[in-house]
């Protein structure tokens, strides 16, 4: 087992690639975390993310991914908003692009750092592999186990010193590192992550539907937004953080330092009118480098249509209009809806 010292020159580099957090723990998940995910799977409870289930054995166990792997390093990096996330909510004339999404993709700093440091620890003559988000490994329950904080009732990780608002990173690696001790969950008798959510995509304490969930619906769905959802989305157009948002851990983080995702003005309550102009070049050229991007035009302007009609604006009956003659069969069927949201408010 390699020593403490160790330990603590990777945590200083850590630090130094710009993480906010880190864990060590055993590449081993309790079968109790299979099981949850076995559960959600065979619930349906994932929708079209059928890349969840296509590797769940690999997903619930890291030994599967990667047969070598003895340590798990996982890393968290703040984004924490600030001020208010939920400000924007409010002007039904602009979107609302979740506080994660208004810089560059995440992806790419966190993995940059996560690379950074890996060699660092390939120096010592370890093997080394690196995740972030895409990779089928279960980064929450690992994080937990690795002391960075617990699972809240939401199911993403909280940490006592940076509330809701981490990124989380692993490196895998053949090295024996001592582990840390798991986070010990501190909800109490809490609740306010469940009750805040739009559309009770939460079926109980820990477990998420995500087909409910307006990150789901916006950003992984294609096709129709199921109807039930419309109204309830408001102007999020893309993700949501109000079960993130309104966890009483948050006070004690102070405000993400990762420059490149700190909120760029034009992505930060941008008008829902101008968003509905953009065409498949404007769209790429806007969101170039922004985790948005990927999703694609099509996809953006249904939610930019369902906005507008939750909007109330008979000044964006016009461009609901628009929408509604799109190329795109999603995006007229969401204008259309829009404009018949927007119609009642004719005199
Ligand atoms: C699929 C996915 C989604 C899906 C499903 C979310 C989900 N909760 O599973 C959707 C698209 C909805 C989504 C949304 C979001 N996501 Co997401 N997502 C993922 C992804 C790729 C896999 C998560 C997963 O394995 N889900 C499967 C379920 C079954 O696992 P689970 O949530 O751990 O569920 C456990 C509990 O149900 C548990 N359980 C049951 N009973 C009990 C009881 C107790 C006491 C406990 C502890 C557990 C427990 O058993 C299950 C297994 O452990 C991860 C990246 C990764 N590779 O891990 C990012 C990830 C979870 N997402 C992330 C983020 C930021 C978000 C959003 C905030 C984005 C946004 N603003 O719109 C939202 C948050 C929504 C929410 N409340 O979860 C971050 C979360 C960081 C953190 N601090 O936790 C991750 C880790 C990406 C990253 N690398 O940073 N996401
Ligand atoms: S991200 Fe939004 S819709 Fe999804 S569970 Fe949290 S509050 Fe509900
Ligand atoms: S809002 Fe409350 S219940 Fe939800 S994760 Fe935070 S502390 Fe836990």
């Amino acid at each position: 087992m390699a020593g403490a010292s160790l330990k603590a020159k990777i945590a200083a580099r850590a630090a130094g690639c710009g993480f906010d957090a880190i864990g060590f723990t055993r590449a081993v998940l309790p079968p109790e975390r299979a099981a949850g995910l076995h559960e959600f799977l065979a619930a349906g409870q994932h929708g079209s993310m059928g890349w969840m289930a296509a590797r769940a054995a690999q997903r619930a166990d890291p030994q599967r991914l990667w047969p070598e792997a003895l340590s798990v390093i996982s890393l968290g990096l703040s984004y924490a908003p600030p001020g208010d996330a939920l400000a924007n909510l409010v002007r039904p004339e602009v979107g609302n692009i979740s506080v994660y999404a208004r810089n560059r993709d995440y992806h790419d700093i966190v993995k940059g750092k996560l690379k950074h440091l890996a060699q660092f620890i390939a120096a010592q003559g370890a093997g080394v592999k690196v995740f972030v988000d895409t990779a089928p490994v279960m980064e929450k329950p690992l994080a937990a186990q690795a002391g960075l904080g617990w699972q809240g009732k939401h199911t993403n990780l909280v940490s006592r010193s940076h509330g809701s608002w981490l990124f989380l990173g692993e490196i895998f690696t053949t090295l024996a590192l001592a582990p840390d001790a798991p986070g010990q969950d501190s909800c109490g008798s809490c609740q306010a992550c469940l009750t805040a959510c739009p559309t009770a995509a939460f079926p109980a304490p820990y477990k998420l539907d995500a087909r409910r969930c307006i990150s789901y619906l916006t950003i992984e769905h294609d096709g129709p937004i199921p109807e039930e959802f419309r109204a309830a989305m408001g102007n999020r157009i893309y993700g949501c953080d109000d079960c993130l948002a309104v966890c009483p851990w948050n006070k004690f983080a102070a405000a993400g330092r990762e420059a490149k995702l700190h909120h760029r003005a034009e992505l930060t309550a941008p008008k829902l009118a101008e968003l509905a102009m953009l065409d498949n070049a404007g769209f790429r050229v806007k969101f170039s480098g922004s985790p948005i991007k990927r999703i694609g035009r099509n996809r953006f302007i249904r939610n930019v249509a369902i906005a507008i009609g939750n909007s109330a604006s008979l000044a964006l009956l016009p461009t609901a209009r628009g929408l509604a003659a799109d190329h795109s069969a999603m995006v007229a069927e969401a204008g259309a809806w829009a404009v018949a949201r927007l119609l009642p408010f004719i005199q």
